[in-house]
């Protein structure tokens, strides 16, 4: 992409409304604009580390075999009527009535839709076990929506639900959502620990949190500092193997980690005292085992293998895909902008023509371009005829993990400066040099 081309409506100014780097940052970087209070349009580099993160997403859930669909944001009132939960929900659903006068709301969560479509659909224990899931809009009217995506009225969620048999075949779906979570967080460039947490309205006594530790997180935490010592890794995963997935849920959930829900003083107290953390975190997902509450309310049963008939076991397992580039970003910035992690970056490289107009650099940038695209790569080109400074600062603000930069005296010596946007070091190396070396980088991410 060109940026003479491109709609990246930076901002000058640090916007007085926005209390966190990465709200400050989102706004001032051209990513999102406000269009209600916790509702958000996703501007073209926004929406694209959007898409980065679901894609990320969808590759994790279906190599962990699970099944993407697509239900919709409206939802009919009677079917959380079933399960109860229509009153329950309280403030937070936002409701609506139609034409017809029939009640329908902007789902918050999917426990219900996906139980209906379950029941109507299967019968039988032989088509157990199954796990769908989709990445759809969610709306809850957060009383105070905040920090940008962070905490937002609209939001993007990653919600998977899991059907099984057995009580053992369900914790199995659990595990096998811990360590797939694991695996995708990390593939992000971060961090996520999973820690026990509360049920809030979604039910269940058996759940994890995902926190992303961040001064600016709305939960407070408590672990033992072995935790973040823990990585995943390039392991291979046999996602039927039950030993191995409960190996992992054991290797990273057996020292203490949990949120303030459910925070037990004296238990924290028996780590010794030099490993005691008490932080704070961001929630980018949570893995709940609720067994039969939706089903039993809602008539989902299956045939068993001895010809009865039983309440199907669940779970829902969630990510927040929006809420994950809040968490990105407030993980990876300096003073100067956002520093994305190669995983999830909008474009792979940014190019610097440091003399427009020049014949020399203007041919130099153009055939550096052609060449990164030829190797699969998306180079973002500053081709404005704009200073350097301003030109870097944008480049430093959008964060882009690399950047080339081409000017008159390097052409003469045959040579490109290429930098690193997270440790700021730079090295002169041939055009060609520096797109085998971004390719390499990129090699398998
Ligand atoms: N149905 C279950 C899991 S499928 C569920 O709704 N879980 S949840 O309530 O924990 O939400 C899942 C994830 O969505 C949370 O972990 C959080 O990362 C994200 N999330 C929740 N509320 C918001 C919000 N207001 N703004 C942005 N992200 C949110």
């Amino acid at each position: 992409m060109r940026l003479s081309r491109y709609f990246l409506p930076v901002l000058k100014e640090t916007p007085a409304e926005a209390q966190i780097a990465s709200h400050r940052l989102m706004l001032r970087a051209g990513m999102i604009k406000q269009q209600a209070a916790g509702i958000y349009s996703w501007l073209p580099l926004g929406y694209k580390v959007l898409k980065r993160v679901e894609q990320i997403v969808h590759e994790e859930q279906i190599r962990a075999g699970h099944i993407p669909l697509l239900m919709p944001t409206l939802q009919p009132a009677d079917l959380w009527r079933e399960s109860g939960r229509y009153d329950d929900y309280g403030q937070e659903m936002l409701r609506i009535r139609d034409r017809h006068d029939r009640d329908m709301l902007y789902g918050p969560t999917n426990e219900e839709m996906i139980t209906d479509i379950f029941r109507s659909n299967v019968s039988s224990y032989k088509q157990l076990p199954l796990t769908l899931y989709h990445i759809q809009w969610k709306f809850r009217d957060e009383v105070r929506p905040r920090f940008g995506v962070m905490r937002g009225r609209e939001f993007l969620m990653k919600d998977g639900y899991t059907f099984d048999l057995t009580r053992e075949d369900a914790l199995h779906a659990y595990n096998r959502h811990l360590v797939s979570y694991l695996r995708t967080y990390e593939r992000m460039g971060l961090q996520a620990i999973p820690m026990r947490a509360d049920g809030g309205p979604i039910g269940g006594d058996y759940t994890h949190e995902f926190l992303v530790l961040a001064e600016t997180g709305e939960s407070e935490v408590f672990y033992d500092s072995e935790v973040t010592d823990l990585t995943f890794g390039d392991r291979q995963i046999d996602y039927d193997d039950r030993a191995q997935c409960q190996g992992i849920l054991e290797e990273f959930t057996s020292r203490y980690a949990r949120t303030d829900e459910t925070h037990d003083a004296a238990l924290f107290e028996q780590i010794p005292e030099e490993r005691r953390r008490v932080a704070r975190g961001i929630e980018v997902g949570q893995i709940f085992y609720f067994g039969t509450k939706y089903s039993e309310a809602m008539g989902a049963t299956v045939v068993t293998p001895d010809g009865g008939r039983v309440p199907v076991e669940m779970g829902s397992h969630g990510i927040g895909v929006s809420r994950l580039l809040g968490a990105l970003i407030e993980a990876n910035h300096d003073d100067k902008g956002i520093i994305w992690p190669e995983g999830v970056t909008p474009f792979h490289c940014g190019i610097v023509n440091l003399k427009q107009g020049d014949a020399g650099t203007d041919a130099a940038c153009e055939g550096l371009y052609a060449a990164l695209v030829a190797k699969g790569l998306e180079p973002l080109y500053d081709d404005r005829d704009e200073r350097a400074g301003a030109k870097f600062a944008t480049m430093d603000l959008i964060g882009l993990p690399w950047r080339i930069t081409v000017g008159p005296r390097g052409l003469a010596a045959n040579v490109v400066e290429l930098t690193c946007r997270r440790t700021g070091e730079s090295e002169e190396l041939s055009a060609e040099a520096a797109v085998a070396r971004i390719a390499q980088i990129y090699d398998g991410i």
